[in-house]
């Protein structure tokens, strides 16, 4: 892997563009990557401008935690305005990663808690090592969540269970989150990113429309009427396999050269 260039030693995150997948690592393992402004807008950053040829990202985070949420020690001072312009940047910044021009897959180990959940919920897969937990601690700590989690959240475990989360401060286990939505994926302690390359290799293979769709229509879909959802779908469909790309994919199977579906893949 390739460091990307002008990297300071203290950035909050580390990127290593891997061919077309691009790591990314957040970067304050002593402060179990809570999540700062500056690192906030170092995802902004990069999101903002992938390198060119990244056709997959991969969010990670340096040492035992994914990531321990909001930095706690820049919320003292806040009045309410304020509340709201930051809690309106961290929407801003995680609609980039969710509805950015790649998809992205988050690798989980330790607290993945607070804003960390948040952040997790706006990747379009999770993979979680077995130390993985989850949280919601801003229930108990008196405020709530403002990262796009009471938006993202519901929409992966459901209402119910995330109002537990904040009301009685319970902790999912990495087994239990598989089980409920949380992650997709649960490998071993160190696993994880070995998996996420696995699955981001895989991603970097299909057409570029498919992913689009999955990123950006997907998402709006499950969101709309059933009447706007099936018209969008349509629309959608019609886009895609209208793909030179898609063409030569079906011609392919159709002449027994692709791929088949198999059981346990
Ligand atoms: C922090 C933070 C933080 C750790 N902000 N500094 N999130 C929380 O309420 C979770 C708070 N953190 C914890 O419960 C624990 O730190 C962990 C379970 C994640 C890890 O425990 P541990 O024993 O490995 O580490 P530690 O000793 O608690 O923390 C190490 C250092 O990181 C320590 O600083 P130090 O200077 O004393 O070494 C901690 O203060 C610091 N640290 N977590 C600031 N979160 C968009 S709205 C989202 C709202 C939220 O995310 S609220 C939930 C916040």
């Amino acid at each position: 892997m390739e460091n990307t260039p002008a990297q300071p030693a203290a950035s909050p995150l580390h990127t290593e563009q891997n061919g077309e997948i691009l790591v990314i690592r957040l970067n304050r393992p002593e402060k179990r990557n809570a999540l700062n402004d500056e690192t906030i807008l170092a995802l902004e950053s990069v999101f903002s401008q992938l390198p060119q040829g990244v056709k997959c990202a991969i969010i990670s985070g340096e040492g035992q935690h994914f990531c321990a949420g909001l930095d706690l020690s820049e919320l003292r001072e806040r009045d309410a305005v304020e509340g709201i312009h930051h809690s309106r940047m961290w929407h801003r910044v995680l609609d980039k990663v969710q509805y950015g021009k790649v998809p992205v897959v988050a690798v989980l180990r330790g607290a993945c808690v607070g804003g960390g959940l948040e952040l997790a919920s706006a990747c379009h897969i999770r993979v979680a090592e077995k130390s993985t937990f989850y949280a919601l601690p801003e229930g108990r700590r008196g405020i709530f969540v403002g990262g796009g989690g009471s938006v993202r959240i519901p929409r992966l475990i459901g209402v119910a269970r995330m109002t537990d989360m904040m009301l009685t401060g319970r902790v999912y286990s990495a087994i239990e989150g598989e089980n409920i939505g949380l992650s997709q994926y649960l490998t071993e302690e160190n696993g994880g990113m070995e998996k996420a390359l696995e699955i981001a290799q895989n991603i970097c293979g299909n057409a570029e429309m498919t992913n689009y769709a999955l990123i950006h229509a997907l998402p709006r879909i499950a969101d709309s009427s059933q009447d706007i959802g099936l018209m969008f779908e349509s629309l959608m469909a019609a886009i895609a396999q209208d793909s030179a790309e898609a063409k030569a994919r079906l011609a392919d199977f159709l002449a027994g050269k692709a791929q088949k579906v198999k059981p346990g893949s």
